[in-house]
């Protein structure tokens, strides 16, 4: 199978990759250290790299602005897993800000000479140029921001296709979710090969946060262990026109959970099955809809302000067309 290097990013993505690793590691018989429990069944290769002495260690990339979760995983049982160069963090938060988490000056002279060489030297480690997969979240500054960094890089260096395990925010997130979350879907739309979409505001009023990231993982799992998986050939000019936006089924303590609410009046486009998972590309998720509304308002009053304030003040259009392209989807 091809290579995949993961790059977890974001408090919320972090979370997601620590589960999902320890879920993988459960699956391939490895102790959370990454040593072989059954070393004639080596764990998938496309997942791990094998070191010396039957010690695996995954072909993954620990990101974030601020040093507290990665801080968390390295001190938990975790902590062996990763070799410390694939951690990688700034010194605070992007506060929300996905301003502050794509073109911070500060925080890009920590993370982006030492996650280029990382993203580098792992792929050299790769028979072929790896796929990626990326895990995070939409509603702040890391997650949204620093991803769409990282997105650029990829596409700019690697040509290669991009997965996207992205959760999207709940309504009571923070008041600038939906900016971020907008800009952030627009590096997608441009740049990501598929995105599973994770709707914390619907998963919310049923499950708790760890039991969510459990969900998600087991989702995660099952889909690059299953050998069906795939992710769409990158195409730089087809990106654009080609999205898979899928939300999820699967079978989860004894019932049927989805990851998103779609409309009733939606049609599926496509739909995969691994084992108890499936997926669907079929475009209207509900609360992307719902954030790009809320987007609009703030959006609207933003202009009005400022127009009161500088009559003569010339607004890009820009984000008028990003709200066209996601309305698109
Ligand atoms: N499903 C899930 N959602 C999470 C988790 N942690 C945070 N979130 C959600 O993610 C959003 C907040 O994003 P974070 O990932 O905490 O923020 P960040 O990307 O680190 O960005 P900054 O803190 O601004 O640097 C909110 O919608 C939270 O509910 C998690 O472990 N699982
Ligand atoms: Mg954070």
């Amino acid at each position: 199978m091809h290579e995949t290097v993961t790059i977890s990013i974001g408090e919320c993505g972090n979370n997601i990759g620590a589960q999902f690793w320890r879920d993988c590691c459960t699956q391939s018989d490895l102790s959370v250290s990454g040593h072989s429990l059954h070393p004639q069944v080596p764990p998938p290769s496309n997942l791990f790299e094998e070191q010396v002495s039957s010690r695996f260690v995954p072909r993954a990339i620990l990101l974030d602005s601020d040093p507290g979760t990665l801080a968390n995983i390295r001190n938990s049982d975790l902590g062996f897993l990763f070799p410390p160069s694939a951690c990688i963090s700034g010194s605070y938060g992007a506060g929300n800000s996905f301003g502050n988490g794509c073109y911070d000056p500060d925080l890009l002279e920590l993370i982006q000479e030492p996650l280029n060489d990382q993203i580098r030297i792992q792929a050299e480690k790769c028979d072929q140029t790896p796929n990626f997969n990326l895990f995070h979240s939409l509603g702040e500054g890391t997650g949204s921001g620093t991803t769409a960094f990282v997105l650029m890089h990829l596409k700019e260096e690697y040509r290669t296709s991009v997965f996207n395990c992205s959760v999207l925010p709940e309504p009571d997130a923070s008041v600038v979710s939906p900016y971020n979350c907008i800009l952030g879907l627009n590096y997608l739309i441009e740049s990501s090969s598929a995105v599973l979409c994770i709707d914390n505001g619907y998963l919310t009023a049923k499950l708790g946060i760890g039991e969510i990231n459990q969900y998600t993982s087991r989702q995660l799992v099952g889909m690059f262990e299953s050998e069906k998986w795939w992710i769409p050939k990158y195409d730089q000019d087809a990106a654009y026109y080609q999205r898979h936006f899928y939300h999820s089924e699967t079978m989860w303590k004894g019932e049927i959970v989805t990851s998103c609410l779609v409309s009733d009046t939606d049609k599926v486009i496509q739909e995969i099955e691994f084992g108890n998972t499936k997926l669907y590309n079929s475009g209207v998720i509900q609360s992307i809809k719902q954030q790009l509304d809320s987007f609009d308002l703030m959006f609207k009053r933003f202009k009005l302000r400022l127009l009161e304030k500088s009559p003569s003040i010339i607004i890009s259009d820009k984000l008028n067309s990003y709200q066209a392209k996601i309305r698109f989807l």
